[in-house]
């Protein structure tokens, strides 16, 4: 029997949606993508490092159907968080600090939660069915990017980050998994070409070949997943990045006239705006704990930070003027 398409329509949603600040949002069917697979693969070859909760959730993980039987239908969300400030691979001071755009401003679980739930509650409130559901931001069991790409929202890069055509990939990805047999949106299609820019730029060779990222070689993951010592050998080409990292994003020719956006939340919080290593690492504890409130940032905790400062100030080639 065809599926009827609900009173509440996927277009109503799509309307709601950016109408709420969302940049872009579409459906993807839930079903056995698959792209979905290689996550046992990605974990099996060491790549997942210690982030021990991917594993862990590795069977969930391999299909939304497993986080609640009942899903037809995942709705995906994009937001950009980019702002007026100029690329890493920009700056020509080794002295600047170098923080992943993600983090500058508030953090995103909670703004984008928020803005999910009162999607939810509009959905609910608008559909003359109950319906199930359930809405994620990063932390859920779920693999993202590919229901992102099965959205119609962007292809996964050779960098491994989502890619939409008009938004670049400064975009956070979030979803409301749902019983709904909404219409569904056509799968974006991969745009990178013969483009290879990101695999060079990548400061430790973390991108081991296209759509692959060893995250135990990545600078995000080695400054905010891992805790403890970070390799002696990666030290040096951690360079000035002091919390994430953005470099094979900022390359991508995809992002080079990406649209900014002017929403408060991402703008940067002044405590780490344009500031060098040694005055981040002179911030006394108070003020960081002060700044870091509602941030993302937290994640790697005060002493994360300031570990990977000590970094960064030991540098190669950093200048201590
Ligand atoms: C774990 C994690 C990380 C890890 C691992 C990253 C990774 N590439 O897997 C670390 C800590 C390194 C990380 C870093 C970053 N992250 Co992160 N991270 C996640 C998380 C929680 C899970 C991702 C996951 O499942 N990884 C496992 C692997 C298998 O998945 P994948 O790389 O996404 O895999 C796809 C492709 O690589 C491809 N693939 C895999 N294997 C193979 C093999 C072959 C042969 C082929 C062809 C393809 C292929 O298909 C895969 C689908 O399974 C998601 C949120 C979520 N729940 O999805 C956020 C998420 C992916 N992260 C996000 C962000 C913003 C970042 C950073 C930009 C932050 C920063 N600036 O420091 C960096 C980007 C680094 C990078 N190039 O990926 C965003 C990405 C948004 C976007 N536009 O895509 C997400 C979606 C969070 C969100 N809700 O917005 N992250
Ligand atoms: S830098 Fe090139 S290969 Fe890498 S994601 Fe962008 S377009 Fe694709």
């Amino acid at each position: 029997m065809q599926d009827v398409e609900p009173a509440l329509t996927a277009a109503a949603i799509k309307s709601r949606a950016l109408e709420l600040g969302f940049d872009a949002c579409g459906i993807a069917p839930a079903a056995s993508h698959p792209e979905l697979s290689f996550l046992a693969e990605w974990i099996a070859r060491g790549y997942a490092g210690d982030m021990a909760y991917l594993s862990r959730s590795a069977e969930r993980r391999a299909d939304v159907r497993h986080v609640m039987p009942s899903a037809r239908t995942v709705i995906v969300t994009a937001t950009v968080y980019n702002t007026e400030r100029p690329y890493s691979t920009e700056c020509a001071d080794p002295s600047r600090a170098q923080i992943a755009r993600y983090a500058w401003g508030d953090d995103y679980h909670d703004v984008i939660g928020g803005r999910l739930e009162t999607l939810l509650d509009w959905m609910r409130r608008s559909s003359p069915e109950p319906f199930d559901a359930r809405g994620y931001v990063d932390t859920g069991p779920v693999q993202e990017r590919v229901y992102a790409q099965y959205a119609g929202i962007g292809w996964i890069g050779k960098h491994t980050c989502v890619i939409n055509d008009r938004l670049g990939s400064w975009i956070f990805l979030a979803e409301i998994i749902t019983s709904l047999p909404l219409a569904v949106d056509a799968p974006a299609t991969d745009q990178c070409g013969t483009c290879t820019l990101c695999l060079e730029a990548c400061p430790t060779g973390a991108i081991v070949e296209a759509g692959v990222l060893d995250s135990t070689r990545c600078i995000s993951y080695l400054t905010i997943e891992h805790r403890g010592e970070i390799p002696a050998a990666l030290q040096p080409a951690l360079g000035a990045h002091v919390y994430g990292c953005d470099v094979c994003q900022e390359v991508c020719p995809w992002n080079q006239a990406a649209p900014t956006s002017a929403d408060p939340a991402w703008q940067p919080r002044p405590a780490w705006d344009a500031k060098t290593i040694a005055e981040l690492r002179q911030m006394p504890d108070d003020v960081w704990q002060t700044a870091l409130r509602g941030s993302a940032m937290k994640r790697t905790k005060l002493v994360g930070l300031r570990r990977n400062l000590a970094i960064a100030d030991a540098a190669p080639g950093r200048s201590r003027a």
